[in-house]
Parts: structure tokens; C-alpha cells; sequence
């Protein structure tokens, strides 16, 4: 037979520099150089959304798909499956990306009984497993989607129905083992349509309880089969539903807390979700990363001038770089990665601007390494942070960490040593510096 190809005139993607004017060449990823005692394909992880890059067509509310895609050819569903995954390996390898994710839905259909289903499923994982092997791509991490099909119309495992409550944890089950035998180095659970739309018809603690379970069983099912991937939770405040369960970093974390599952799970944190919840993304990141929590990352960007998951790519050098600057604060991700859930917009409709939208993701994630590398070494932020806070470092600062005054001890310092004096917080003078270091 001869081997299909998808992306015919398109060639491995290659490192030229930054003086290079090839729309397909990396002009800041150069793989195996070092930043930091590591090459930037260690740190960086790229991972590939199946969903978005391989089975996005380009549709909106608004009209139908503009994306003509050569693996969608087939009248046959499962036949359109397999060309799809072939095409995606043949893209992964072409872009030089180690990893993927995908949802059970997006790598084969769902057919009329859960049996069906799995058994479609089975064929197109060892189709998988088998690219895998032959390119040595990895799978970052694969999860459920328990949204799309109109069973999840009220939630998966917040459903009030018990009856799709069950049929959410037969998907994970399925996915845990698929996991298993792919090797997946991460699972991970986003919301879906965990949340609600009105208090008017919902018993919130007792969805939230049933969260808590449902979690609780992967965890277990998990231990039985000896997967021993990273269990993640991806935050995001709204969309699909009107007030998601898993709003942002810091509510999840207190929901992990509570129900004591904080020490099997870490966050995957997306850009686009951050900015949502009316953060930066490098504020959840900082959140999940102080709490030891920061496992992984859902790298895109979304729109300041729009309120939905735009799941642009990213481009920004300014918020690269800041991300990068916490990720190598903790010394990497560990066993997650910086996965590109982001769609070219509807109008960009040559294939090869899928390579594109990648390459220019890839370069500002690499600048941002680059940079963040720099201002860890030359201590720009940490000096002047670790200054700020020198009044505890000893006198009554120092006591006050070391928990060895009390309210009256304070007003005794005050009545003898009268007013503070104001210090500046040389927010412009840092910002000024920063721009020295991104522009080089
Ligand atoms: C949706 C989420 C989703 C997850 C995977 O907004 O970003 O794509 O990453 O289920
Ligand atoms: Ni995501
Ligand atoms: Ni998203």
C-alpha cells in the first residue's frame, strides 16, 4: 500500500533563525539548544489538541465549516478516524512536537451502545500505539468529553440524574485504560458542563459532593489497573454553562481541600481561562505553582475584547515570558507540558496555516524560555521582591513570621516607633526593564 501522505509539499520544519523570511521555519525554537542546563525541547514539552488542530472545521454559530481537510474525505466515519490520525502523526512529526492530547470522542465517533463504542475505540488506539511507536510521539494526557453528546445536557458527574452520572464514569473508565495502554503521562478533567444556570432548579453542595466521588473513583480505578499518570484539573469560570464548578486555580485547590483529594491532583492551567475568570494567566499560574500544584499548561490566548474562549494561538512575548518565568520558578512541569488548545480563525483556511499558527506558538514559547531564563539569572525580579520584604527578615518582621508576638506586642512597637515610613513599589521602573529584556 502506499503511504498516504496529508501535508504533501510540506517538509520537516526546520530551525533558521530569527533573520529567516520562511513562513515555515522556527526563527526562535531551535530544539537542542540549551537554555539552563536543559535543551528547549525539554523544557518547552510541546503538545498537539487533537480536537482543535485535527478535527476542527472551522464553523461558528454564525456558518458552516471553512476548513476542507484532505483526512475527511471518506463516507465512511471509522475510515475518516484512521486518516485522521495518520494525518495527525504525519503533522507531529513535520512540526517536531514529542506530544499529543485528545478527548475519547475526537480520535473515533461514538456508535449506537457503549460496546460499540469501545470496541471502535480499541481499533483506533492500537492504531495509535502503533505510531506512536514507529515516530516516538508521546501522549501528554487523553480525557473524556462529557459535553458533546445531549445524554451531558445538565452535567456528567454533577448530573442531577444518577443514570448519566453512570455513563460519565463508564467513559472514564475506558479512558483510564486507554490511557494505560498509550502511555499517557497525564489525565485530565475539564468541567464540561459541570456547573449550572440557575440556583432555581439545582442542589449546588450536592453536585459538588457528587464531583467529589466521581473524582474520588477515578483515583481508585486509577490504582487498581496501575495507571500512574498525573491526574489533572483544568480550571475555566464559565462556558459551556453559565457558572463552572472548577472556576479558576485557587477555587479548585480549596475544592480539593476540602474533600481531601489535594494529593492526587495538580491544575492544568489554560491562558484563555485565566484571563476569563478576570485573571492574568500568570496569576493562576503562580496560584497552582505556590501551592505545589501547577502541573501542566493549556497554552493559548484569548481576546481582551471579547468574553469567550477565543483559543487564539499564543503570540504575546510579554505573557510567554512571564509564564515561562513561573514555570522555570518551580523548575519545569514535571510531567506536563505546554499543550497548544488553540484554532486558527475561521478565515485562515490553507492547510499550511496550520504549521504556521504552530511555528509562531512555538517561537514566542521559546523567546519567552529565552528571556524568562535571563531575568531569572541576573535576579531581576527576585532581588528587588526579596528586598521588599527585608523588614521581615529581623526585628518585629522576623517575629511576626516566626508567630512570636502577639496584638499587643504590635502596639507596643507602634506607640515607640510611630509611623512607617512610604516605600516605592517601582512598578514603571520594573516594567521599563522587562521591555529592556524582551527587546534584547
Ligand atoms: C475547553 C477546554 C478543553 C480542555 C479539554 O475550554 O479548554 O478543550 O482543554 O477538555
Ligand atoms: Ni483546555
Ligand atoms: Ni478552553
Amino acid at each position: 500500500m502506499v503511504k498516504k501522505e496529508f501535508f504533501p509539499g510540506i517538509k520537516k520544519i526546520r530551525f533558521e533563525g530569527p533573520k529567516s523570511k520562511n513562513p515555515l521555519a522556527f526563527k526562535w525554537y531551535n530544539p537542542k539548544e540549551e537554555v539552563a542546563g536543559k535543551s528547549m525541547r525539554e523544557h518547552l514539552r510541546f503538545s498537539i489538541a487533537y480536537w482543535h488542530t485535527m478535527k476542527g472545521s472551522g464553523a461558528d454559530p454564525f456558518g458552516a465549516p471553512t476548513w476542507m481537510r484532505p483526512w475527511n474525505k471518506s463516507n465512511n466515519p471509522l475510515r475518516i478516524a484512521e486518516d485522521t490520525m495518520l494525518a495527525a502523526f504525519e503533522f507531529f512529526t513535520k512540526l517536531g512536537v514529542d506530544y499529543y492530547c485528545f478527548h475519547d470522542r475526537d480520535i473515533c465517533p461514538e456508535g449506537e451502545t457503549l460496546i460499540e463504542t469501545n470496541k471502535r475505540l480499541d481499533k483506533i488506539i492500537s492504531l495509535a500505539k502503533k505510531l506512536q511507536k514507529d515516530t516516538g510521539v508521546k501522549l501528554l494526557w487523553n480525557t473524556s468529553n462529557m459535553f458533546s453528546n445531549p445524554r451531558f445536557a445538565h452535567g456528567a458527574a454533577t448530573n442531577p440524574d444518577a443514570h448519566v452520572f453512570a455513563y460519565a464514569g463508564a467513559q472514564v473508565k475506558k479512558m483510564l485504560e486507554a490511557g494505560l495502554e498509550l502511555g499517557a503521562e497525564n489525565y485530565v478533567f475539564w468541567g464540561g458542563r459541570e456547573g449550572y444556570e440557575t440556583l432555581l432548579n439545582t442542589d449546588m453542595k450536592r453536585e459538588l459532593d457528587h464531583l467529589a466521588m466521581f473524582l474520588r473513583m477515578a483515583v481508585d480505578y486509577a490504582r487498581e489497573i496501575k495507571f500512574k499518570g498525573q491526574f489533572l484539573i483544568e480550571p475555566k469560570p464559565k462556558e459551556p454553562t453559565k457558572h463552572q464548578y472548577d472556576f479558576d486555580s485557587a477555587t479548585v485547590i480549596s475544592f480539593l481541600r476540602k474533600y481531601g483529594l489535594e494529593k492526587y491532583f495538580k491544575l492544568n492551567i489554560e491562558a484563555n481561562h485565566a484571563t476569563l475568570a478576570g485573571h492574568t494567566f500568570e496569576h493562576d499560574l503562580a496560584v497552582a505553582s505556590i501551592n505545589g500544584m501547577l502541573g501542566s499548561v493549556d497554552a493559548n490566548r484569548g481576546d481582551l475584547l471579547l468574553g469567550w474562549d477565543t483559543d487564539q494561538f499564543p503570540s504575546d512575548i510579554y505573557q510567554t515570558t512571564m509564564a515561562m518565568y513561573i514555570i522555570l520558578g518551580q523548575k519545569g512541569l514535571g510531567t506536563g507540558g505546554l499543550n497548544f488548545d488553540a484554532k486558527l480563525r475561521r478565515g485562515s483556511t490553507d492547510l499550511e496555516d496550520l504549521f504556521i499558527a504552530h511555528i509562531g506558538a512555538m517561537d514566542a514559547f521559546a523567546l519567552g524560555l529565552k528571556i524568562a531564563n535571563e531575568l531569572h539569572k541576573d535576579k531581576v525580579l527576585s532581588d528587588v521582591i526579596k528586598n521588599r520584604y527585608s523588614s521581615y527578615d529581623t526585628g518585629i518582621g522576623a517575629k511576626i513570621e516566626a508567630g512570636m508576638v502577639d496584638l499587643k506586642d504590635l502596639e507596643v512597637f507602634i506607640l515607640k516607633n510611630g509611623e512607617p515610613k512610604q516605600v516605592s513599589g517601582k512598578q514603571e521602573m520594573l516594567e521599563n526593564i522587562i521591555n529592556q529584556y524582551l527587546v534584547g
